[in-house]
């Protein structure tokens, strides 16, 4: 097999060039190839040396599929040290992203160029890991202490301008790079620009106070997680030890990480993520429907937050509401967002107002004749859901995809409704619908392949986490919901109070306790979705009475001021005793002997819900495996990345 490494003598310069398809991550073979490409060039004519790659990126990283099989040298942090030492010039040309250990064996070169799209970044915290080939050391010697501790911990990457700001790329290149690196390299060599190895370099003077302070941050902002405290030791021991010794210590911490299970969970997290875009019955070559403009019926909360999502991504919206008044509001929540936005920085006025210019908004359904997409976002009516396919049916031309952001209705009754079920999907947002990753795609029994393989592409394309899901009461996310809100109940009538199950699931790393969701999303939605539903459909009324009595009560949740708790102004939840006298109450109604129960059991009992209920919706082939419904639950429900998800944290758990 031929090296995935090429080294050629350009004049004077060694090229070495790296092309592993598809982010040329640091296989073996490519750590060899370096290596190789090293040897030779120490014992040829070339004065200085330049690191390309092919293809759409710089290296991304170590190949995360060899973490876990035992290392074969060279090992990546030997192999940085061994190009960081040769004698000749050594420059790096980066374009796409040089992220991990791409960005680490970039470090090892004596100077960093790159094209102005480029970005560099260190992201092995969001794997659980650390930089292990000298990230850690190499980077505070060029950026600063401060300035790496907020790079290497956060695991975001940086476009080449800000990178060059802090010193961790020299010279940004416009134009072809292989040339405008080629030309940049003579240009050092004419300048007798001196080798300058990033070990050998002082960490730049800096507030021995700023480690404490990003510890005490990451316990906040990370609780729970390893890797993010173990960056900052080893960035703190870079400022304090000499290299050797820092380096030593930063792969002794990297191989704690890796052999630990949050790096397992979120290595899993990876690969499970990309897995769940993939629908494994679809043919590959399946020609994708062209989506150049949407139409989102209904502007409320959720439907706003849709349009927001196709205009951010560039793509035309009209939101169609049934009254000029109904259709005011609903622009001016979306306004309202972005102007949100742009107040706390995350979009700068021009490209908030450019999204904004891309949603019009209408009251009939004129403009729908031409679009490729329709989202339908009202409320959940059957009924109107109906109504609304069977219009479309009419109005909407040939190949338009009809979806539907239901998020319990049966998808194949809705389509149905119309002459071209092959046509109709689900897409069901979560909200903050322009925030919240997650996107469950719902197939029908009839739609369309091509229907499906667009919609999953388009999910890319708006930046969200497509998984696909299969037609039943709640699809993936909802569906596991109800035993676990059932299990937080009966946990209530049994003796735990709703602090502490809070607290137990928070330190377990949800992102929210149960009932502090519950009174988020308000009591009454829940009750007034019980009240279509058969006593044989609710199931057990051990598993709703509380929430109901407190609905009856006037406690909504956070939007009435109380609900499992009192909400003062700033919305902070305080307990309630007269909540403690109606669970008391409701649990001498059921004949529940009150006891004591343990946090671990409050956390076995809620995770197993979620897992027993998983394993039944992969048996009846709603989710495609395991994985998708860790992500759906990593990204619509809150569960902690770093423990794999509920299914991958049950394998754990047994062991
Ligand atoms: C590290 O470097 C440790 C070192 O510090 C120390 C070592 C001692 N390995 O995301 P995409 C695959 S830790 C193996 O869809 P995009 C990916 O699975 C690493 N495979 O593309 C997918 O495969 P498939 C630090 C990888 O354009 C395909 O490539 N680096 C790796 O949306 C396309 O990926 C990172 O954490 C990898 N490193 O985004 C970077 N990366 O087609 C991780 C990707 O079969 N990677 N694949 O599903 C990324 O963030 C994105 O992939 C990237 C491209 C931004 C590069």
């Amino acid at each position: 097999m031929s090296s995935p490494v090429n080294y050629t003598l350009t004049g004077n310069i060694g090229v070495i060039t790296v092309d592993n398809p598809p982010v040329n991550a640091l296989s073996h073979a490519v750590r060899q190839g370096l290596r190789d490409a090293f040897e030779t060039a120490a014992g040829d004519a070339s004065e200085a040396l330049l690191l390309v790659c092919e293809g759409r990126t710089f290296i991304a990283g170590a190949d995360i599929s060899e973490f876990g099989q035992p290392p074969k040298e060279p090992f990546l942090p030997d192999l940085c040290d061994h190009m960081e030492a040769s004698d000749k010039l050594f420059v790096a040309a980066i374009h796409g992203t040089a992220l991990g250990g791409g960005f680490e064996v970039a470090l090892s070169a004596d100077y960093r160029c790159a094209v102005p799209s480029a970005k560099v970044g260190l992201p092995e915290v969001k794997l659980g890991l650390l930089p292990g080939a000298g990230g850690t050391q190499r980077t505070p010697r060029l950026a600063g202490v401060d300035a790496s501790l907020q790079l290497i911990t956060s695991g975001a990457p940086i476009a080449a301008a800000a990178a060059k700001e802090i010193g961790l790329v020299d010279e940004i290149i416009d134009g072809d790079l292989r040339e405008g690196a080629l030309a940049y390299v003579q240009q050092l060599l004419a300048d007798n620009a001196p080798q300058r190895r990033t070990s050998a370099l002082e960490v730049p003077a800096h507030d021995a106070a700023v480690f404490d302070q990003f510890r005490g941050q990451l316990a906040k902002k990370a609780r729970g997680q390893l890797a993010p405290q173990a960056i900052v030791d080893c960035v703190e021991k870079a400022a304090t030890t000499p290299y050797e010794e820092g380096a030593a210590y930063e792969r002794k911490r990297f191989m704690e990480l890796m052999a630990g299970d949050q790096s397992k969970a979120l290595r899993h997290f990876f690969f499970a993520e990309r897995a769940a875009a993939k629908i494994d019955d679809l043919p590959k070559d399946v020609a994708l429907r062209p989506v150049e403009s949407v139409a989102v019926i209904g502007g409320g909360t959720m439907g706003g937050g849709i349009a927001m999502t196709f205009a951010n991504a560039g793509i035309p919206v009209t939101l169609v509401e049934i009254s000029d008044d109904a259709l005011e509001r609903g622009l001016s929540i979306i306004e309202h967002n972005y102007a949100g936005s742009v107040s706390r920085g995350k979009l700068s006025e021009e490209k908030a107002a450019a999204c904004r210019a891309l949603i019009t908004g209408a009251t009939d359904y004129t403009p729908l004749a031409d679009v490729d997409l329709v989202v339908e976002a009202v409320f959940e009516d059957p009924g109107l859901k109906k109504e609304i396919f069977a219009k479309l049916d009419e109005v909407c031309k040939d190949g338009a995809i009809l979806a539907t952001n239901t998020s319990y209705q049966d998808v194949n009754a809705i389509a149905a409704a119309t002459q071209r079920p092959q046509d109709v999907l689900g897409l069901h947002f979560f909200s903050p619908a322009h925030i919240m990753k997650l996107l469950e795609v719902v197939r029908g029994d009839k739609t369309a392949a091509d229907v499906l393989a667009t919609c999953m592409a388009l999910a890319k394309r708006i930046r969200k986490v497509p998984v696909v899901a299969g037609v039943c009461y709640g699809f993936i996310g909802n569906r596991m919901l109800q035993p676990y809100a059932q299990q937080t109940q009966l946990l209530l009538l049994e003796g735990a109070t709703p602090e502490q199950i809070d607290t137990a699931m928070e330190n377990f790393g949800m992102a929210m306790g149960p009932l502090r969701v519950f009174d988020l999303a308000g009591l009454d939605v829940g009750y007034k979705a019980r009240e279509a539903l058969s006593d044989e459909e609710k199931g057990d009324p051990a598993g709703y009475r509380v929430p109901d009595l407190l609905v009856e009560a006037g406690r909504l949740g956070q939007k009435s001021g109380s609900g499992f708790y009192n909400y003062d102004d700033k919305r902070r939840p305080v307990p309630d005793p007269e909540v403690d006298r109606i669970i008391e109450a409701s649990a001498a109604e059921f004949g529940i002997e009150r006891r004591a129960v343990s946090d671990e059991e409050i956390v076995a009992r809620l995770t197993g819900a979620l897992v027993d209920e998983g394993q039944k919706i992969i048996e009846e082939g709603i989710a495609q495996r395991a994985g998708d419904i860790d992500v759906v639950y990593v990204y619509g429900y809150g569960f902690p990345a770093f423990r794999g998800g509920p299914m991958f944290n049950a394998t754990l758990t047994k062991g």
